[in-house]
């Protein structure tokens, strides 16, 4: 993982195979014609797969990250100058916003040249939706974790918003994908729509959790996980702001503890 600090490991050059100066940089346009919004978000939609018909089919599925040249090993290596492009885009991300980050900021924090972050995002508002892919592309490997512990649904949800806490306070990722959602107005490009996952899967836990009488009389279960998620939002925010997050596991417990307590039958 990689915090806030953007403290990552060496970022190995691209490998001879990767286009450093050969792909032609479509940040440098002279004489063509400024995209249109339609015609950028074609190019992220294209970058991305959005409006494909393939999008999230259900909570937080997205798809991995995808190269453009099929499946070989130089695919490998592409994919993993994409996670790496992408990573110090959050970082970037994270820290200063969208508008605030250029693609040439990512290409120098990568070492790569602004063609060959290019070759691998055609935008930078392919870059900001790939990393809010991945924000959501953490929680079901959360969730199949948390599941694997083989706990009755109330406690299932208590545990997984708990560990949505750690990964907020640790995971650049997450911490980037949470700023986008809200600078959405600013992108123009299809972001997934934030929060109806979350309110999804707690939501159907809290059902199962109904139908087991494990919930206080009268708590409806798609309120209890708005109002869950509602929560858990407000609670990440203020961390954030007054503390980078840095206590956000312990203000979400705080929280977490009173909900469920009000949640949970006698
Ligand atoms: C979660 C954020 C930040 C909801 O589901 C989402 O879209 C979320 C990013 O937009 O918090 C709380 C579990």
């Amino acid at each position: 993982m990689t915090d806030r600090t953007g403290t990552t490991a060496p970022n190995p050059a691209p490998t001879a195979e990767e286009p450093t100066v050969a792909e032609p940089d479509p940040g440098s346009r002279s004489g063509t014609r400024a995209k249109t919004g339609a015609e950028s978000r074609a190019e992220s939609r294209a970058a991305t797969g959005a409006g494909t018909g393939a999008e999230r089919p259900g909570p937080f599925r997205v798809r991995p990250i995808a190269t453009r040249r099929g499946p070989d090993p130089k695919q490998d290596r592409a994919a993993r100058t994409r996670l790496l492009v992408l990573t110090a885009a959050a970082e970037l991300f994270t820290v200063r916003g969208f508008r605030h980050t250029s693609v040439q900021d990512v290409a120098d924090r990568v070492g790569m040249t602004k063609g060959a972050v290019y070759f691998h995002y055609p935008t930078k508002e392919a870059l900001a939706v790939a990393v809010v892919e991945q924000h959501y592309a953490r929680w079901p490997l959360l969730l199949a974790g948390v599941t694997a512990e083989g706990h009755g649904p109330l406690e299932t949800a208590e545990r997984l918003l708990a560990g949505a806490a750690l990964a907020f306070r640790e995971d650049v990722v997450v911490q980037a994908g949470t700023r986008l959602q809200v600078e959405r107005p600013q992108i123009d490009a299809e972001l997934p729509t934030p929060y109806v996952d979350w309110t999804e899967l707690l939501a159907g836990l809290l059902s199962r959790a109904e139908a087991l009488g494990e919930l206080r009389a009268g708590v409806r279960p798609r309120a209890a996980a708005r109002s869950l998620v509602a929560a858990f939002f407000g609670a990440q925010h203020v961390s954030d702001v007054l503390r980078e997050r840095a206590d956000i596991v312990e203000r979400w417990a705080e929280t977490s503890e009173l909900l469920f307590r009000a949640i949970r039958a006698e």
